[in-house]
């Protein structure tokens, strides 16, 4: 099982998918978002107008996620996924739900890909206000489970800060490199 902290600029990791903290529009955004389409270029933007056009009239559900191409970045495909607004949820036990749905959802989708490499954003952590050690937790569970059954995936967490990669790695326990 390979899990790897880096800090850094999602956009430039060479892996076959990034992930991409969208919003239900699959629009492009502020954040990392936006970082994504700049770097990407305007086919990312053309391919998430068609699969709303085809298949999501009414955008992308928070959890859920879909993949594009990833223009003139490395990684061959962007999935872009809808992580919680922290305080929109409900109760904070449905957004933690929605949070694990996020990941899971984009490994799983990854992995019918064909990919075996993944790298992800701090999902909801930035815009969207989810607690950043709870989201740490999270993520890092919802991984680890996917990957007992999935061992060939290598997956990154990319942090866009040593402070908050730090924050994730004391969240989870692992502040050691892999
Ligand atoms: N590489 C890696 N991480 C980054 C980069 C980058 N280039 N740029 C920012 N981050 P956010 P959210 C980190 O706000 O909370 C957008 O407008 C950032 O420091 O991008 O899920 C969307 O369109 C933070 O830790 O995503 C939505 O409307 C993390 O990425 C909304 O924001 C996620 O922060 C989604 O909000």
């Amino acid at each position: 099982m390979t899990i790897n902290f880096k800090t850094g600029d999602i956009t430039r990791e060479n892996v076959c998918a990034i992930v991409n903290a969208a919003n239900s529009s699959c629009m492009g955004g502020g954040g990392v978002d936006g970082a994504i389409h700049r770097a990407g270029g305007p086919t990312i933007l053309e391919e998430c107008k068609r699969i709303r056009r085809e298949r999501l009239p009414d955008g992308l559900p928070t959890g859920q996620a879909v993949a594009t191409n990833a223009g003139a970045m490395p990684a061959k495909y962007v999935i872009h996924t809808v992580g919680p607004i922290w305080g929109r949820c409900g109760t904070q036990e449905e957004c933690d739900r929605l949070l694990a749905d996020a990941y899971r959802n984009s490994l799983q989708l990854a992995w019918e890909l064909g990919c075996r490499s993944i790298a992800f954003s701090a999902i909801s952590t930035g815009i969207y206000g989810f607690p950043k050690e709870r989201a740490a937790r999270i993520a890092y569970d919802t991984v680890r489970n996917f990957l007992k059954d999935h061992p060939e995936m290598e997956v990154t967490f990319i942090f866009h800060s040593d402070r908050n990669r730090t924050v994730f790695e004391e969240a989870t326990g692992e502040n050691r490199d892999w």
